[in-house]
């Protein structure tokens, strides 16, 4: 175990912002073990930037009509600010499109070269003539060759899910000019990963059995069992690091290959800015490096990064990779393009100073070995009966008490009570199951610690005591105040905005976790004003989150992404009650002074009347007279403009935005009603 850490968390694509599926998976562990680590007294570096190359962004960007730089921009920005707001503490938080960053990935790849680590392979890729570019996979769209699904993409289907190469495509079109793309010969420079085999089966298959979870060890082991093959660490696309070769215009390095590069070229950026020697956590065997990932990520973190660090040489290899599985939102997928999310910058926004309760809810059903699901029933729960009843509720009864007791003085009470053991197994308890990336069984020894407390107090019952036993009193009040405070520095890494809050109503510092034992607040200490440190979130206030959910699952069922939610449900009594029917404009004229109205005289099979439409500036009075339209002829009549419109005209908008009638497809009576 070495005292410096070299912590990563995977990049988030800035192609959209951070959901709670980010932050379960990845960000929040991460934060928690890098906190914890500091609080030993390590030697901790905890890197992550925006990952702003690969096809996700160009897709977006080619969806809004801006430049991938466009979209980049727009979200690194909200991604990183999400990462502040909820307190993931990063020594460094860049972005792929630094110079630091292209300069450094780009000596990266130079130095494989000129190792001939890499193999020169000539292949047919598709190439668009028109557009004048080759097209990464997944701008291939054509029919699945399992499913028949028309509109399966070069390397994914997603009706059936089957991977594909673009070859396998049946009627292949270009997504960028729709043309059927031509195959071109290219070549591209190639890490033999198989030539890795033997050394990864070493370091890994034997080296890491005991120590790396097993879905990890799992899914490594799978691959090498299934053979390595050389990888194209270079693409023809023109959104990327360029390849630093003469020969290798219009070509960009491999986003899988750039990306993980950049862990070292932000820590190369932290260290400078902080006189540190970056090597010190990359090529020096007495640093721990900790990547954090989620589970999609695991054959780039432990096969494709440690096999460039080998080829490169010097780099150390990861620790472990504790990768997590995925969190479902509500039993479903979470899902970017589908909107199907709890989004961060959003959560902030309307959780104002409740980050530590979404930190708490995510730890708590973090995805550590499965798949796991968050519901906001559940987050309610957690945070009503667990940190407002349980933890909250016990800082502030001994809060208060010791203001109304002893006016706010810590009491006089035996250091060596037996209670007092309790913090400092607790605090043990907690950092074995950090060191082995347990979080949720880490959160749980510290909700114990404060129910340990609760019942202390309730055993104690310091407010009767006080009248015939104040010593008795004291001792209760001293050993709560000391339960409270060690809650105080052991919830840091898990609630950081809680720990600050309750170290500050206690007037006391932040500690090294190994000093965290017996007396953490002296008698005699003078402690702050009670404050609460959580408050209930009531029902309406899941309902609306829950509503929100509903309304993203109406109108991912929209066909027509511009089309308005539904009305509120009615009867067929209620619509029974309306009189729609045909009816034909006889006569049609401006109304003075008043540019959007025409008056009508109009023949609805039952009498001839006035209606008055604000419809001017989509037809002239000339075009109206003759149309058969669609009345509704029981609407009560209404002073418009000093005329009485008796009944209403039925019309919808075209995509100009300029009315039309709706009319009967073709000419029947006037008077026939809509049933
Ligand atoms: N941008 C995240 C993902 O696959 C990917 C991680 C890169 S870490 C070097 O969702
Ligand atoms: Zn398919």
């Amino acid at each position: 175990m070495s005292e410096r850490k070299m912590i990563t968390a995977a990049l988030p694509y800035a192609n959209g912002p951070v959901h709670i599926g980010h932050l379960a998976g990845v960000y929040v562990p991460s934060d928690v073990y890098a906190r914890f680590q500091r609080r030993l007294g390590r030697d901790v570096a905890f890197i992550c930037g925006s990952d702003e190359h690969g096809i996700p962004i160009t897709i977006r960007a080619k969806k809004e009509g801006v430049t991938p730089q466009d979209i980049v921009d727009k979200y690194h920005e909200i991604i990183k600010k999400s990462f502040s707001d909820l307190g993931i503490s990063f020594d460094e938080y860049s972005r792929t499109t630094s110079k630091k960053h292209h300069e450094n990935s780009q000596d990266f790849f130079t130095a494989l070269y000129h190792k001939g680590k890499f193999t020169e392979e000539l292949s047919d890729q598709y190439f668009d003539e028109q557009a004048g570019e080759f097209l990464a996979d997944r701008y291939i769209v054509g029919t699945c060759p399992n499913c028949g699904n028309e509109n399966a993409y070069g390397d994914q289907c997603e009706k059936c899910g089957s991977t594909l190469s673009p070859s396998e495509l049946i009627n292949p079109k270009s997504m960028l000019s729709g043309n059927v793309p031509v195959l071109k010969e290219t070549k591209n420079w190639y890490l033999p990963l198989n030539d890795y085999e033997n050394f990864l089966n070493e370091w890994i298959i034997d080296g890491h059995k005991d120590d790396w979870k097993p879905n990890v060890y799992g899914q490594v082991k799978s691959w090498l069992n299934d053979g390595l093959k050389p990888r194209a660490m270079t693409r023809d696309l023109n959104w990327g690091v360029p390849v630093p070769l003469p020969e290798a215009d219009g070509k960009v390095l491999y986003v899988w290959f750039d990306a993980p590069i950049g862990y070292i070229s932000f820590t190369q950026e932290w260290a400078e800015k902080n006189g540190k020697n970056w090597k010190d956590y990359w090529q020096n065997e007495n640093s721990d490096l900790i990547h954090f990932i989620g589970k999609d990520n695991i054959v780039f973190h432990c096969i494709i990064f440690p096999a460039m660090m080998k080829a490169h040489g010097n780099y150390v290899m990861p620790k472990n990779v504790p990768a997590f599985e995925f969190l479902n939102l509500e039993n479903d997928k979470i899902s970017t393009s589908r909107n199907w999310a709890v989004w961060a910058h959003e959560y902030v926004e309307e959780f104002p100073g409740q980050q530590d309760v979404l930190r708490y809810a995510l730890l708590s059903s973090a995805p550590e070995t499965k798949d796991n699901n968050f519901t906001w029933k559940d987050f309610q729960t957690k945070n009503n009966s667990e940190l407002v009843g349980i933890f909250g509720n016990f800082i502030n009864r001994v809060a208060v008490l010791i203001h109304k007791y002893y006016n706010g003085v810590v009491p006089e009470g035996d250091a060596n009570a037996a209670e007092l053991q309790e913090i400092e197994n607790s605090a043990k308890e907690i950092e074995t199951f950090l060191e082995n990336f347990e979080f949720r069984n880490a959160l749980s020894a510290l909700m114990n610690l404060a129910r340990f407390g609760n019942q202390y107090l309730q055993t104690e019952e310091p407010w009767k005591t006080i009248k015939e036993d104040p010593e008795k009193t004291a001792q209760s009040l001293f050993v709560s105040a000391q339960i409270a405070v060690a809650l105080g520095q052991l919830c840091e890494p898990f609630m950081p905005f809680t720990s600050e809050k309750l170290l500050k109503m206690f007037n006391v510092e932040k500690k090294n976790w190994n000093d965290i034992s017996g007396v953490v607040i002296e008698s005699g200490h003078q402690i702050d004003e009670a404050t609460l440190l959580f408050s209930k979130i009531e029902d309406d206030v899941i309902e609306a989150q829950i509503q929100k959910l509903e309304n993203t699952k109406q109108s991912n069922k929209k066909t027509n992404p511009n089309a308005n939610p539904m009305k509120e449900e009615i009867t067929y009594d209620d619509f029974s009650k309306m009189d729609l029917r045909t009816a034909t404009i006889l006569e049609a004229e401006k109304v003075e002074k008043a540019d959007k109205l025409l008056k009508f005289k109009v023949d609805t099979g039952i009498d001839v009347r006035t209606v008055v439409s604000g419809i001017a500036e989509s037809f002239t009075p000339e075009e109206c007279v003759g149309k058969q339209v669609m009345i509704l002829a029981n609407l009560a009549p209404r002073k418009i403009r000093g005329i009485e419109s008796q009944g209403m005209l039925l019309l919808t908008t075209k995509p100009d935005g300029k009315l039309t009638f709706m009319t009967p497809e073709v000419k029947i009576e006037n008077g026939v009603e809509v049933n």
